[in-house]
């Protein structure tokens, strides 16, 4: 019997977040043994009876529920992890705050500013620890850049850059809505690519390179009308399928961010490049292991970007992997999340992203699907303080 303290997981919806999120809490023990604490997977929460139990058991959940109200409703559920479409959080995460249960959830936070902030609130009044899957922070060669950032080595910062590119999406008889397809149903999501995509490059940009001031962005949606799923008619579209916006950080530098999921032949690109004075960074999703690095006060005759390979024990999170030289993948941010998560309950501290910077990453969304309608600049009105 483990004398570690126990954090009995609920995790609600089961679907592929549900499964990133599962196969974290399973990880755990085996990789971080040093941690205080250890998941129990209680609970696992679908609406469909059959697929909550096969998800409970393909996972390794004690039990399964098929209401998220009798979720939270349990004793014997210490966290709330929500993995439901973006329409769910507020109201899940404020029943969950108000039942006392710590929450980990799917980003983006909500479907829009005014429904994140009310989760907010509802977490700061119940004190109860909080965190958002910004998930490709914990990836080490993007917690390498932090460092190297922080360290000062980049001297002042002018450019920040990024992209998250997709393409499946390129076919107009693609339905929206329903099970699978939500992401397609502004109703339901929100936005299209800026809540899905540009908000983890805001996420990570904000982390690495401070507040995102004011926004000018263009929006398009390429199929204007698709049969809906849930209701067999031909609806409007409502999400963007494209988005690109220019920005100040508050740090002076110019920011220039791009999704799509009309860009044929990227699956899931997500890159993001930093140029400062005296170095630069660049870092791409599809070679997820390796971080670019130029750094200008190299003695000239070897000067030239450098690749570096982040799997060595020093670099973030490597000890508690393989032997230096072997990399890891998409799967081990989540890992690293839910550790940090953990580790945060051990400190005391908070798990960054937590609601209220997930918060800020809301208001730069909204910020710029509000430039895009109204084709103006807009103030963010951030408040981001880096961690
Ligand atoms: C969309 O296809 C998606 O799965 C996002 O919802 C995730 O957040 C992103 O990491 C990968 O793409």
């Amino acid at each position: 019997m483990s004398d570690k303290k126990q954090l009995r997981i609920g995790l609600v919806g089961g679907g592929f977040m549900g499964r990133t999120h599962s196969n974290a809490y399973n990880r755990i023990s085996n990789f971080f043994p040093a941690l205080q604490y250890q998941p129990v997977l209680k609970a696992a929460c679908s609406r469909n009876q059959a697929k909550a139990k096969a998800f409970a058991e393909q996972w390794g959940y004690e039990s399964f529920e098929t209401d998220w109200r009798n979720l939270i409703k349990r004793d014997d559920i210490d966290a709330v992890d929500i993995c439901t479409p973006n329409d769910t959080h507020a109201e899940i995460a404020i029943a969950a705050a108000e039942a006392g249960k710590m929450i980990l959830c799917e980003k983006p936070l909500a479907r829009s500013l005014a429904e994140s902030q009310t989760m907010v609130d509802a977490v700061e009044k119940a004190g109860v620890a909080n965190t958002v899957w910004y998930n490709y922070r914990r990836i080490p060669a993007v917690t390498l850049a932090k460092q190297i950032i922080a360290s000062g080595k980049l001297g002042k910062i002018y450019h920040y850059r990024a992209n998250f590119l997709q393409d499946w999406t390129i076919n107009a008889n693609l339905p929206q809505g329903g099970e699978g397809l939500w992401r397609m149903d502004a109703d339901v999501a929100g936005s299209g690519v800026t809540g899905d995509l540009l908000a983890h490059c805001i996420d990570t940009a904000m982390w690495l390179n401070g507040a995102i001031k004011d926004v000018s962005a263009v929006t398009e949606t390429f199929v204007k009308e698709r049969m809906h799923q849930l209701t067999g008619k031909v609806q409007k579209v409502g999400i963007d399928d494209a988005c690109i916006f220019h920005c100040h950080f508050e740090n002076g530098s110019l920011g220039l961010f791009e999704s799509t999921r009309y860009a044929r032949g990227h699956k899931a690109l997500y890159t993001f490049e930093i140029n400062g004075a005296n170095g630069s960074l660049r870092w791409d999703l599809h070679d997820l292991n390796r971080l670019e690095f130029f750094d200008n006060s190299d003695a000239s005759i070897v000067k030239g970007c450098r690749s570096i390979h982040v799997t060595d024990g020093d670099q973030p999170y490597m000890d508690k992997w393989w032997v230096p030289g072997l990399g890891i993948g998409y799967e081990h941010s989540f890992i690293h999340q839910a550790a940090d998560f953990l580790k945060s309950l051990e400190t005391g501290g908070p798990c960054s992203p937590s609601f209220k910077d997930a918060l800020q990453t809301q208001k730069v969304c909204e910020a710029v699907i509000d430039s895009a309608n109204s084709r103006s600049w807009k103030d963010t009105g951030v408040d981001y303080s880096l961690e």
